[in-house]
C-alpha cells in the first residue's frame, strides 16, 4: 500500500501552486525535483519580488539621495532584520550579506585566521563540504596553522571520542556543518560549541543544509558564526548570510576592502564603517537580499517547525521505500535532515542520475563536494535524493519507480 500524501502537516497542494516550475515537464514527463540540496524552486511571492524591484525602485543603496535610492535602502535594510529574526539574532548588525555560504565562510576564514600564530590548531570535520573544508586548508598552509579533522563514526555521526580528542587548548577555531549534505547527519552543534568555548576556542557553524530545513536560534546554539545560503530556501542565487556575535565582528579586520565599507578614507588611512556594512564592500546583491526577505516571510508563514517535520516524513519514507529494493546502499544515520545519498549495487550514481532524468526526475549525483567524505566512506561517488517542502509521497513512489527501472535497465 502506497501512503496518500495529503496526511501531512500543511497542504502540500496548495503550496506547489506557488511554484511555476513544478508544473513543467521534462523528456515528456512531470518534473520530479528532488535536488533541492543543490538548490530549491523559487515561489512567485519571491519571483514577483524581484519583478517589482526592477520595475519600481531599481537604485543603489546607501548614497543616493532620492526617492528610488531611499526606497531601495529601506527594503534592503529591512532584509537584515527579517534575516536576523529569522535566526533569533539581535539585531541587523549580526548579519553580513555575502554572496553563498562558501563566500560567508571565506570571510570567517580570512578574517578569524588573521591573527593566529604558527602551530595553532583548527578543527573540522571529515564530513565537511568543500566550502567547509578548502578554505580552512589552504589558509592553514599559508598561515602554519594545523588543521584536524573529527572523524565520523560507521553510523555517518561525529564520533565523540574524536571530538574530544581534537577540541584541545590549542585550538583557536572549530568549524562544521550543522547538517551533512550527504549523510543527512543533524550535528549537535549546541554541544560541541560548549566543548568549543571551554576551551576559549572560535565556533563556526555551516548553516548551508540546515536553515532551510529547521528552526534555527542563534543564541541558543551560541555559535559566534553562523554561514547560509538565500538559494537552498527559496531565495534567489548570489545572496548568502555570515551571522557574527558583535564583539567578534567589531574586532575583526575586513576581508573585502572597497566602497560601501568605509565611514572616512585619507590618503594615510581609512576609517571602516560600522557594523554590518564594514563587512559589505561594494555595490551589494540589493535584490537578492530583498528576496531573500521575501522568501523568509514565505517560511515563515508555514512555520520552520512544521517544514522539518515535514522533512522527516518524506525522507522517512524514501529510506523505508529504497530499503525494499534488493542491491541499495544508503549512507547517513537513522535521524536526519531531507537528505539520502545511495548506490545502486553494480551501476554508477552518474548512470542511475541520466535514468532518472529521463523519468523526469532530478537528483544530483557525485561527490556532492565532499570529497574527502567519498574517500572516507570507501566510494567515489553517490546518487542523492534531498526533498524540499513541496515534494509529495507520490513523487517518493515515481522516484523509487525510476531506481527498478535503473535496475532493469543494468540487469543488476
Ligand atoms: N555547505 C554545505 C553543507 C552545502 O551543502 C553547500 C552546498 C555549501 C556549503 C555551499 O553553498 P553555496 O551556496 O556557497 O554553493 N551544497 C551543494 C550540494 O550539496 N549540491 O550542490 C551544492
Amino acid at each position: 500500500m502506497l501512503k496518500s500524501q495529503t496526511k501531512t502537516i500543511f497542504d502540500v497542494e496548495t503550496i506547489r501552486k506557488d511554484f511555476p516550475i513544478l508544473q513543467r515537464k521534462v523528456h515528456g514527463q512531470p518534473l520530479v525535483y528532488l535536488d533541492n540540496a543543490a538548490t530549491s524552486q523559487k515561489p512567485m511571492q519571491v519571483i514577483d519580488a524581484i519583478d517589482f524591484y526592477y520595475k519600481n525602485y531599481n537604485a543603489n543603496v546607501h548614497r543616493s539621495i532620492h526617492q528610488l535610492g531611499e526606497e531601495a535602502t529601506a527594503k534592503f535594510e529591512e532584509a537584515h532584520e527579517k534575516i536576523a529574526d529569522f535566526i533569533n539574532a539581535d539585531s541587523h548588525q549580526n548579519i553580513i550579506l555575502t554572496k553563498n555560504t562558501t563566500e560567508s565562510l571565506n570571510l570567517a576564514a580570512y578574517s578569524l585566521t588573521a591573527g593566529l600564530k604558527n602551530g595553532d590548531e583548527i578543527v573540522i570535520s571529515q564530513m565537511e563540504h568543500h566550502s567547509n573544508f578548502v578554505p580552512w586548508q589552504q589558509l592553514a598552509k599559508l598561515r602554519g596553522l594545523n588543521l584536524k579533522f573529527i572523524k565520523i563514526d560507521e553510523e555517518g555521526k561525529l564520533d565523540e571520542e574524536s571530538i574530544k580528542e581534537n577540541i584541545t587548548k590549542r585550538t583557536k577555531i572549530v568549524s562544521l556543518t550543522h547538517v551533512s549534505n550527504v549523510l543527512g547527519t543533524i550535528n549537535p552543534v549546541e554541544e560541541i560549541t560548549k566543548i568549543a568555548h571551554e576551551n576559549n576556542a572560535v565556533m563556526v557553524v555551516d548553516g548551508a543544509q540546515a536553515t532551510p530545513h529547521m528552526p534555527v536560534d542563534v543564541k541558543k546554539l551560541d555559535a559566534d558564526f553562523y554561514a547560509f545560503s538565500g538559494h537552498k530556501m527559496l531565495g534567489p542565487t548570489g545572496i548568502g548570510v555570515l551571522y557574527g556575535r558583535k564583539e567578534l565582528l567589531q574586532k575583526m579586520q575586513p576581508f573585502l576592502y572597497g566602497g560601501e565599507m568605509i565611514k572616512e578614507v585619507r590618503f594615510d588611512g581609512t576609517q571602516f564603517n560600522e557594523l554590518p556594512w564594514k563587512f559589505e564592500a561594494g555595490t551589494p546583491n540589493i535584490i537578492e537580499g530583498i528576496g531573500l526577505g521575501t522568501a523568509i516571510d514565505y517560511l515563515n508563514k508555514i512555520g520552520m517547525k512544521q517544514i522539518h517535520e515535514r522533512d522527516k516524513e518524506l525522507v522517512a519514507y524514501a529510506i523505508e521505500r529504497l530499503k525494499e529494493i534488493e542491491g541499495i546502499a544508503i549512507y547517513g544515520p537513522k535521524e536526519r535532515g531531507a537528505v539520502v545519498s545511495f548506490n545502486v549495487h553494480g551501476v554508477h550514481a552518474h548512470d542511475v542520475s541520466q535514468i532518472l532524468d529521463s523519468e523526469g526526475v532530478a537528483i544530483r549525483a557525485g561527490h556532492h563536494c565532499c570529497m574527502p567524505l567519498m574517500g572516507v566512506l570507501g566510494v567515489t561517488a553517490t546518487a542523492r535524493a534531498s526533498f524540499y517542502l513541496y515534494n509529495t509521497e507520490q513523487e517518493i513512489d515515481t522516484f523509487i519507480n525510476a531506481v527498478h527501472k535503473v535496475k532493469k535497465v543494468f540487469g543488476v
